[in-house]
């Protein structure tokens, strides 16, 4: 187990690279260059340049979160091709500067959804909540709003350009079926796998977060037989996912634990993080303690541990303990506390 911290890069995150040295066992950042938009080739100086902030500190940038997919290529629209050639450049550039995993996602219009970013919990820390009955009866617009007036940071996935043209996407995504999504990722892996194994760069798709239809969109990467479904799509080992416990957590009927011992091959990359499941399926993101919500961490690492797993770990998200002010999800305290949870399983099943 490798374990990386997400940092948003330099004038963009509250948590400093200093910081992020001082929790014990991390050895590397998992960045992106969040101000390239959609679609666009990362320029190698760029990315040439967070590769040396990262190692002044003794950090690898073996991981990359996110490069995102335009959504003319989920669209499946005919401009598509510019934007995956694009991507493969992207994928070359990445390579030159030593980077091993790329982590993305293929959810239509938004990224992660949830209801409340600073929700109080009984002893008083905030944290990430989704209110299931309030989505499933909410105007995106109307999210988008809320969101918007909780935070005065740009987050990924929730990228201004993206937003303005919410209306337009949703008109296109109208006829787009689920099995024209399915066929849209397959168009996409058919592309862009043999360059990623070429370059020797694992491509890591990040289930759905939450793992359900939001605002009547598809979502593909669900459940345990959907992401069998989509590592046989493009049957090679170039073409992997990221395994996040916290989204597919979300369904109480997911089996994280089968999934591991059935996927590890193709798991490189792991977000750990636990959350509480109410009764009307609402969550609230908890600390990483598998008593304190309704994910096995636990047995988690255990799987991870018996199938000698040897890829990159990220704790997910944190909840905002001990007043600290900084991106919903992305504080120090207590991302750092649940590294700590889990070098703690990890080490007690090593000394056995
Ligand atoms: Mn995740």
């Amino acid at each position: 187990m490798k374990m990386v911290f997400r940092w948003f890069g330099e004038g963009n995150d509250s948590v400093s690279l200093a910081q992020i040295k001082q929790i014990p066992g991390v050895e590397g950042i998992v960045w992106a260059l969040h101000d390239m938009p959609a679609g666009e080739v990362w320029p190698l100086d760029r990315i040439l340049e967070v590769k040396q902030q990262a190692e002044k500190h003794g950090f690898h940038i073996d991981v990359v979160e996110s490069v995102n997919v335009h959504e003319d290529i989920k669209l499946g629209l005919p401009t598509r091709d510019t934007y995956i050639e694009n991507y493969k450049e992207t994928i070359r550039n990445l390579a030159r500067a030593g980077v091993k995993v790329i982590c993305y996602n293929f959810m239509p219009v938004f990224d992660w959804t949830r209801t409340d970013l600073f929700k109080e919990m009984e002893d008083g820390s905030t944290a990430l909540f989704l209110d299931k009955v309030k989505v499933d009866n909410m105007d995106p617009q109307e999210l988008v709003k809320s969101i918007a007036n909780d935070i005065n940071v740009t987050m990924p996935g929730w990228e201004p350009e993206r937003l303005k043209a919410l209306s337009r996407l949703f008109d296109a995504y109208k006829s787009v079926t689920r099995d024209d999504l399915w066929n849209n990722l397959h168009y996409f892996l058919q592309e862009i796998i043999p360059v990623a194994e070429e370059n020797d760069i694992k491509m890591a798709i990040h289930p759905d977060d939450p793992p359900w239809d939001v605002f009547g969109l598809p979502r593909l990467i669900v459940s345990h037989e959907n992401v069998r479904k989509f590592l046989n799509l493009y049957d090679n080992p170039y073409n992997c996912i990221t395994l996040c416990t916290g989204s597919l957590g979300a369904n109480p009927n997911n089996d994280i634990v089968e999934m591991i011992h059935e996927f590890h091959e193709r798991i490189p990359f792991s977000h750990i993080r636990n959350l509480k499941i109410y009764e009307d399926g609402s969550f609230i993101e908890t600390s990483h303690r598998t008593e304190d919500g309704s994910v096995d961490i636990t047995n988690i690492v255990k799987a991870y541990h018996e199938n000698g797993f040897s890829g990159y770990v990220r704790p997910d998200h944190g909840r905002h303990i001990w007043d600290e002010q900084c991106r919903p999800g992305y504080g120090l305290y207590d991302r750092a506390l649940g590294i700590m949870y889990l070098w703690g399983i990890w080490d007690a099943l090593q000394s056995n």
